[in-house]
């Protein structure tokens, strides 16, 4: 199993993905123990001037008063070395299991996706892509339902598209929605060879890595039991949209999804994964995720830095992006939040052009939102978060 956490847990020698319970915990007492020294600090401070201010006028002898000045020192002095306080800890302290997400394993789906070429609707790609999802789901045990939907292209015709959905424990009531798009884009409208933007895109990143890491979750909770439903589902016809047109152009996928939510069983909250495989990625607090979910979010965030994921889990705000999670968050109240690629509200310089290969991707990155998550889950499915 790798080792290879953050230096101040390594030193512990144990697992990264074993110590972030203890990690957390020893944050919190430390954040609260200096609270109260702190506190502590200014309140002997203001007793011993009140109480030297009094014997002087009471005409003390000026040894005495140093005697209490110099045991004020102490106290002060004695406070600022943190001393175990009985401060209650009021933090979770269930101990969880979190299984390692398989960086090469991830990195292998993305490369098997952009080998299938364009995934845009129509296409060779996409019929070959939608196979393999489904074909990887039920090998990890999950019950697949396809849902297919007539998907309306502005200007591009009207074609067959398929949201595939994958229940983990489809008897658990308590569900989380863990969600991707794996559609391409048909245009690769930035790009800066004018004669190539009328081609569609590989999307390693925009499209490809929000499912690679979808799979490898589901491969990884397949074979390390969790008491918690998951529904998986991989939006169509995400990508399709038109530029400065209609918002509804976009995401068909999840807006048919959306309209047409069965009854019954609902997710307590979804988690969209878009652009997550890129070199470099920072994911700020995005505003629609912050409109909608500030606690899932705060709930994400703090948990990817306290596992050394922090310069990937800024802490930044980004403008709100139309995505899957828009239409999820509006139509069924299901609070739900996007980690998505999009420093300082805009896009890497690949989006939506033919550089969206390969070669923008790191297993690294993929490897620690899946880290992130599959530690989401499993404190989830324990109430340890
Ligand atoms: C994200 C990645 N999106 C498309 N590729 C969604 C989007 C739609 C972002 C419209 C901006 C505008
Ligand atoms: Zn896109």
């Amino acid at each position: 199993m790798e080792r290879t956490g953050p230096p101040g847990l390594k030193s512990k020698g144990l697992f990264k993905n074993e110590v972030s319970i203890v990690g957390l915990r020893e944050f919190f007492i430390t954040q609260y123990r200096f609270k109260i020294t702190s506190i502590n600090r200014e309140i002997i401070f203001y007793w011993s001037l009140s109480a030297i201010t009094k014997l002087n006028y009471m005409h003390m002898h000026r040894w005495k008063m140093a005697a209490i000045a110099a045991l004020a020192c102490c106290l002060i002095i004695g406070c600022k070395n943190d001393a175990p306080t009985t401060v209650p800890d009021n933090k979770p302290t269930k101990q969880v299991s979190i299984p390692p997400f398989q960086r090469d394993s991830a990195f292998s789906y993305v490369v098997k996706q952009v080998n299938f070429g364009p995934r845009n609707l129509g296409s060779e790609g996409h019929e070959a892509t939608r196979q393999w999802i489904v074909d990887k789901l039920k090998a990890c045990g999950l019950e697949v339902i396809e849902q297919n939907f007539p998907a309306q292209i502005a200007n591009a015709g009207t074609y067959e598209a398929t949201n595939i959905i994958a229940k983990y424990n489809p008897g658990v009531a308590e569900r989380v929605l863990m969600a991707a798009h794996w559609d391409t884009r048909y245009i690769a409208e930035k790009d800066t060879d004018i004669e190539d933007r009328d081609d569609p895109i590989l999307g390693a990143d925009d499209g490809a890595s929000g499912v690679a890491v979808l799979l490898e979750i589901a491969r990884v909770v397949s074979e390390n039991p969790l008491d918690l439903g998951i529904d998986f589902v991989f939006f169509d016809a995400e990508d399709q949209g038109t530029n400065g047109g209609s918002t509804d152009s976009w995401c068909l996928g999840s807006q048919y999804w959306s309209r047409n939510l069965p009854a019954g069983q609902r997710p307590t909250y979804g988690i969209l994964l878009d652009m997550v495989g890129a070199k470099g990625a920072t994911f700020p607090k995005e505003g629609i995720s912050m409109h909608y979910a500030p606690d899932i979010v705060a709930k994400v965030w703090q948990l990817g830095q306290s596992m050394g994921y922090g310069h990937y889990f800024v802490n930044t705000r980004a403008t709100p992006i139309t995505d899957d999670h828009q239409f999820v968050n509006d139509l069924t109240g299901i609070p739900m939040i996007d980690i998505i690629n999009y420093p300082n509200g805009s896009f890497g310089h690949y989006h939506h052009t033919s550089d969206d290969d390969m070669d923008v991707i790191d297993r690294n990155t993929l490897r620690a939102v899946g880290q992130v998550v599959l530690a989401l889950l499993y404190k989830e499915s324990v109430g340890a978060i």
